[in-house]
């Protein structure tokens, strides 16, 4: 059954001129993305076996191997040794790549919004000067947001942004980056820490889990070219569906 709404939407990427994909890889990759989106697969169901799929496909193991490969990364589906490929249910984000959360959110399929609770202008406070190298009384926008897939709330998240780079808050609807991107000052490198936490009261309330519950504290201070800092973020994600994942290299 699933198979056949793989097989299927493959078979339409490959007949739709409009796709103009011509690597089968690619193609599959997005039939999966697809199928995932329209909830024709759920999240922790699983794949149909890469001997199954190639064979159904009439694609070879190492192309199938590779389009589900990219969407392992991306944090849409994950691998259990020896029990198959199954659609992610906590949302997976690599910690390798500077994405925002509305990427990654629309990446996965999902609907990413927002409630601002502040979306306004002031000055810095001593705290944030010295995080950010900037001078005492600089002007920065301020943005605190519960940042919500559909009606679940996922992340609490408080940006500081120099004014330099964003100087109207109202600039920035969904998305803190795609304003920033707007303005030519995306960042393009940043620092991040990330700690574990039990969240307060208020923290656990705006995003409907129990007191106490675990969450991550994470800061990011991201990084023009020339090395401005561009944003200041405190979030506090949820620990109950977000796993981060980063890659290890030895040199
Ligand atoms: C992510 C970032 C946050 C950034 C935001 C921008 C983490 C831990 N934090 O939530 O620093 O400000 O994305 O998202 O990943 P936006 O462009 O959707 O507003």
């Amino acid at each position: 059954m699933m198979e056949s709404v793989l097989t299927s939407e493959y078979r339409r990427l490959s007949r739709d001129p409009a796709t103009q994909q011509p690597l089968a890889y690619l193609r599959l990759r997005q039939a999966i993305r697809n199928v995932i989106d329209q909830r024709g697969i759920e999240p922790g169901q699983a794949l149909p076996s890469e001997r199954d799929l190639s064979q159904a496909l009439g694609l070879s193991r190492v192309t199938v191997r590779k389009a589900i490969g990219g969407l392992v990364e991306e944090g849409l589906l994950t691998q259990r040794h020896g029990a198959g490929t199954f659609v992610a249910e906590r949302i997976v984000k690599p910690m390798s790549r500077l994405t925002s959360f509305t990427e990654d959110l629309r990446a996965r399929g999902l609907n990413p919004r927002s409630e601002f609770f502040e979306r306004g202008i002031g000055e810095v406070t001593p705290e944030e000067a010295m995080a950010m190298n900037l001078s005492p009384g600089a002007p920065v926008v301020r943005l605190h947001r519960v940042r919500y897939a559909g009606d679940e709330p996922l992340a609490i998240e408080r940006s500081v942004v120099p004014a330099s780079a964003l100087p109207d808050p109202a600039l920035v609807h969904d998305s803190l980056y795609e304003a920033l991107e707007q303005r030519g000052c995306r960042p393009r490198r940043a620092l991040q820490r990330l700690r574990a936490v039990l969240l307060t009261a208020q923290h656990a309330r705006l995003l409907h889990v129990a007191v106490g519950s675990a969450g991550l504290a994470i800061e990011r201070r991201s990084f023009l070219d020339d090395g401005r800092i561009v944003e200041f973020t405190s979030s506090w994600y949820r620990g109950d569906i977000y796993d981060f994942v980063a890659e290890l290299q030895t040199d």
